[in-house]
């Protein structure tokens, strides 16, 4: 914990008090009494004790979802009353930008100039759709049917009740993402934060609360992997919306199959980033170094994999080598830091392996160290590594932490064939100065994502997600809202 005169007042007083459920707008305990801790990844200590969601509660938040839902003021609320709450969730967002930034930093780990990062998005999530809410139209469609008259046209509908199941690496952002889209096409949604990371999700439902959100609405459930399947397999589910690991994503398809619930999926990636010789290559080497470390490298869209044509390689890896040494590895709540610590002991340990393992079979680490890079704490220095095969698994597995591996090409059509060769499509990039090299091999990556000259360049305008196993559907957009709406047609005989 950080010495307790940085923390706002709010968060202090957050922080004093034992973490609650969010069902049918109120705060309450799990059924059975179970809480878990969760802790400062910089320190290791524990900063609450959280309820922890069982089953039964997942029950009794899909039943208060359903009643909100069926019976509640939301479905009759008017769309330009819904947009007017949405806008007003930003404001607030916006409001509590610094105890927001403080409890995700606290809880995650990320620098707090990160974390102001994540919390001025999750504003603009509100404001953004708060402009669709009024805007979800239908079309008027000709019929041709021979001597009868027709009427026919279409309207979009809220699904029903969702179960938004998120995960650790933007925790405020990624509930946001759910919740959003979520309740600005009228459905009700239970959230499932991450185990490692619920407190943004929790000061986030307490705001929805004082917004005037109604009650059952956005219902919001801390708790394990048994909680979010208990959510999946519930009946009264109509859509699951998940990000997550693509091994949890398939057994969230299969739960979701059995009520054939609608699902959309943002899985995993493991995205190649490639730089032509004739690149910018100032620009190029510190997008590479952006590309796979912002957020400790803790980004389903993180640059992992570096492609360089042969004879810029050396030039480019000392480049990214020295932005990584460079970057500074510390405490959130140090205004010099850059990178912070990695969310959990098990990722710490998981990207460890990884670099060890390579280390094992022969590579070497241009940057990094395959050591923790402090006592307490689960900091991980920048990492890049050469001499790596296709074959090693630091090159075919997510790693989800702060490593990159580099590797020479020679040839447009053998870096395209080696950046499509993995199960993921989630992201990728192109560094050239030559305009018809960028567009020609971006339209050739297999990815939902494709960055030409630059990396991590997003909005929430734009529609984002997988190809291949990084999931199904999209996110954000109008693309995003349709994902959380059900197509009516309407045909009216006129008689
Ligand atoms: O993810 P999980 P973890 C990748 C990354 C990381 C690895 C493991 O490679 O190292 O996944 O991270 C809930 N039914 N990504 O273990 O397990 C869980 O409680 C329903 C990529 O944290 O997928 C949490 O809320 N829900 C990714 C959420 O799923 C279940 C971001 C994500 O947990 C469940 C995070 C189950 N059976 C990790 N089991 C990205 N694409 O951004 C777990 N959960």
């Amino acid at each position: 914990m950080p010495e307790s005169s940085h923390l706002l007042p709010a968060v202090a007083s957050f922080l004093s008090s034992p973490k609650q459920l969010l069902i049918d707008g109120e705060w309450v305990d799990a059924k059975d009494g179970q809480t878990f801790a969760t802790v400062n990844p910089a320190t290791e200590e524990v900063l609450v004790q959280v309820a922890q969601a069982s089953a039964v509660d997942a029950d009794r938040a899909v039943v208060a979802a359903r009643n909100a839902f069926e019976t509640g003021p939301w479905s009759k609320m008017t769309p330009r009353d819904r947009s007017h709450l949405l806008w007003r969730i930003g404001d607030l967002i916006d409001e509590r930008t610094e105890e927001l930034a403080q409890l995700e930093s606290l809880d995650n780990g990320k620098s707090l100039a990160s974390a102001r990062g994540d919390v001025g998005v999750a504003a603009e999530l509100f404001r953004y759709f708060a402009g669709w809410a009024t805007k979800m139209e239908g079309t008027t469609i000709p019929m041709s049917v021979p001597g009868r008259e027709f009427h026919a046209y279409t309207r979009r509908e809220a699904i029903g009740v969702v179960a938004g199941i998120v995960p650790w690496n933007f925790p405020l952002t990624m509930a946001c993402f759910k919740i959003v889209p979520s309740i600005t096409a009228g459905n009700t949604i239970v959230l499932k934060p991450a185990e490692q990371t619920p407190l943004t999700a929790l000061r986030l439902g307490e705001l929805l609360l004082e917004a005037g959100v109604p009650a059952g609405v956005v219902n919001i459930l801390p708790g394990f992997g048994d909680a979010g399947a208990a959510l999946v397999d519930h009946p009264g589910v109509d859509k699951v919306a998940f990000t997550g690991s693509t091994e949890v994503g398939k057994k969230i398809a299969a739960g979701a199959s059995k009520n054939l619930k609608k699902v959309s999926l943002e899985l995993g990636g493991k995205a190649p980033n490639i730089i032509f010789a004739d690149a910018d290559l100032d620009a190029a080497i510190a997008g590479a170094a952006l590309a796979g470390f912002f957020n400790e490298g803790q980004c389903c869209v993180n640059g992992s994999r570096l492609y360089v044509q042969r004879e810029v390689f050396d030039q480019v890896v000392e480049g990214v080598a020295a932005a990584a040494k460079a970057i500074k590895v510390g405490d959130a709540f140090d205004p010099a830091t850059t990178m912070g610590p990695l969310v959990s002991q098990e990722q710490h340990e998981k990207v460890m392996s990884y670099v060890r393992g390579a280390v094992a079979d022969g590579a070497t680490l241009a940057a990094g160290s395959p050591d923790p890079a402090a006592e307490n704490g689960y900091f991980f220095a920048p990492t890049l590594i050469t001499g790596v095969t296709e074959q090693m698994a630091v090159q075919t597995d997510e790693i989800f932490g702060p490593v990159i591996t580099a590797i020479p090409f020679d040839t447009e059509d053998e870096v395209v064939a080696a950046a499509n060769n993995t199960v993921y499509g989630l992201a990728a990039g192109v560094w050239s100065r030559d305009l018809s090299t960028a567009h020609r091999v971006g339209s050739r990556l297999r990815a939902g994502t494709v960055w030409l000259n630059t990396w991590h360049a997003d909005d929430v305008t734009l529609p984002r997600g997988g190809f291949k196993q990084s999931g199904w559907g999209r996110e954000l957009g109008s693309f995003g809202l349709d994902d959380y709406t059900e197509l009516k047609t309407v045909i009216a005989e006129l008689r």
